[in-house]
């Protein structure tokens, strides 16, 4: 089922063969990844990883540039085709790196800045006290309110206490629509800076199954390997001139040096893909599949943060749900190979490394083909095994359950026809 690699160097050889091995069998619910297909996968281990370029297109500090020149080109036109915006830079090497690019192109040391909480569903990278972005930004937070769900009026009460420079939405585990319009309205009247961080989303929005920031945001940031099924990195776009300068020299010489152009060229060819219908139709599938894997469990009387979802992915309250911690949650589920990431809930008490709770998402098991059936069976899998967490015959069984939809799901090598 899966291709083997082979390398002179066994240690390493071993350990991707073995990857690819756990990658076949475990089921991925992890909303944040998903699978590339083959063209990706080539574009992202070519010759391009040789070249250096540091600068931008006809801008460089070395010679040899005229293919990479051209394939930075093509990237930037497809993400703002994509996105609907009017400068696209391509180099960011993650989200995080390309978030403090953006703080930099527009707030000084010590600006204040508002986001989502951590507990909330938002990323460390919007403020919370250990990031960059919490140590050289005055940062401050918004939650959702008692029901997981953003309150729009109440975050533009603390905007107005706070008066922050710039304004942080997108997130990494919410289920519900973000109001780019409210969040613009919000900006407005207190003169702030609004970025968008669509890393979650951006698949579904280029879809146009979920509101895009394009007309709203001043700044809008996706990593690309998300819903947006790309290879690993970032992008970030902007309508305005003036800042898409600054953002272009804080990316580069600013963060970052030399751009990774097999990354490049692979970020294009994830947009080429995209870009076609059949892209539309997966987009459409995730939400679909999130939504009767997530009902499943409603009626099975779980707890589900904001007690639905409206995108990929939803949040389980396991404690008051199965009286397990999140971590907990995450291992019995991790021997029965699901894979699924342990995750805070609004107002936590455990840390985030222990957790009440877990985050579950569709778009990698998408990719593999699974429609609601195959999630309403995994839902009733999950519920069993959680509900009885120390029964090793019936985790034997379910394991087996597993296997028979892994291997029926094979991981798909490609997502258009040749
Ligand atoms: N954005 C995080 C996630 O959602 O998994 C990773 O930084």
């Amino acid at each position: 089922m899966y291709k083997k690699i082979s390398l002179v160097d066994k240690d390493i050889e071993e350990l991707i063969n073995l990857e690819n091995i756990r990658q076949e069998n475990n089921i991925e619910l992890i909303a944040s990844e998903n699978y590339v297909s083959e063209d990706v996968l080539k574009a992202a281990g070519s010759c391009l990883t040789n070249k250096y370029g540091e600068g931008y297109p006809n801008k460089r500090y070395y010679g040899g540039c005229e293919n990479v020149d051209k394939i930075e080109i093509i990237a930037q036109e497809r993400a703002c085709q994509l996105f609907k915006m009017k400068y696209a830079n391509v180099q960011p090497y993650s989200g995080s790196v390309a978030n403090a690019a953006i703080f930099m192109s527009l707030l000084n040391p010590g600006d204040k800045v508002l986001g989502l909480a951590l507990d909330s569903g938002g990323h460390l990278s919007h403020g919370y006290k250990i990031s960059f972005s919490g140590k050289f930004y005055n940062s401050y937070s918004y939650s959702v309110n008692e029901n997981g769900i953003l309150d729009y009026d109440q975050i533009l009460k603390i905007a107005m206490e706070v008066k922050p420079k710039m304004i942080i939405c997108g997130y990494s585990a919410y289920s519900q629509i973000v109001e780019f319009d409210k969040f613009k309205n919000i900006a407005d009247k207190v003169g702030a800076y609004l970025f968008a961080d669509i890393s979650h989303i951006s698949g579904l929005i280029i879809a146009g199954i979920h509101p895009s920031p394009s007309k709203y945001a001043d700044v809008v940031m996706t990593t690309t390997h998300k819903t947006l099924r790309g290879t690993r990195g970032a992008i970030i776009m902007t309508n305005n001139e003036d800042i898409a300068k600054k953002i272009d020299k804080c990316v580069f010489p600013g963060y970052q040096g030399g751009p990774l152009f097999h990354q490049i060229a692979a970020k294009a060819v994830s947009f080429y893909e995209a870009l076609q219908p059949e892209f539309v139709e997966y987009q459409k599938q995730i939400v679909n599949n999130a939504n009767a894997f997530c009902n499943r469990f409603i009626e099975k009387g779980v707890k589900v943060i904001s007690g639905l979802t409206k995108n990929h992915l939803f949040i389980i309250d396991v404690k008051t749900s199965y009286s397990l911690t999140g971590k907990e949650a995450n291992d019995i589920l991790a021997s029965l190979n699901i894979t699924v990431n342990k995750n805070t809930i609004p107002f936590d008490t455990e840390s985030p490394l222990i957790s009440s709770g877990i985050r579950l998402g569709t778009p990698a098991m998408t990719s593999r083909g699974f429609s609601e059936t195959e999630f309403i069976i995994l839902a009733d899998l999950i519920d069993k095994a959680l509900s009885n967490p120390k029964d090793i015959k019936l985790h034997e069984l379910i394991k087996k359950e597993v296997s028979k939809l892994t291997s029926s799901f094979p991981i798909k090598r490609n997502y258009l026809v040749k």
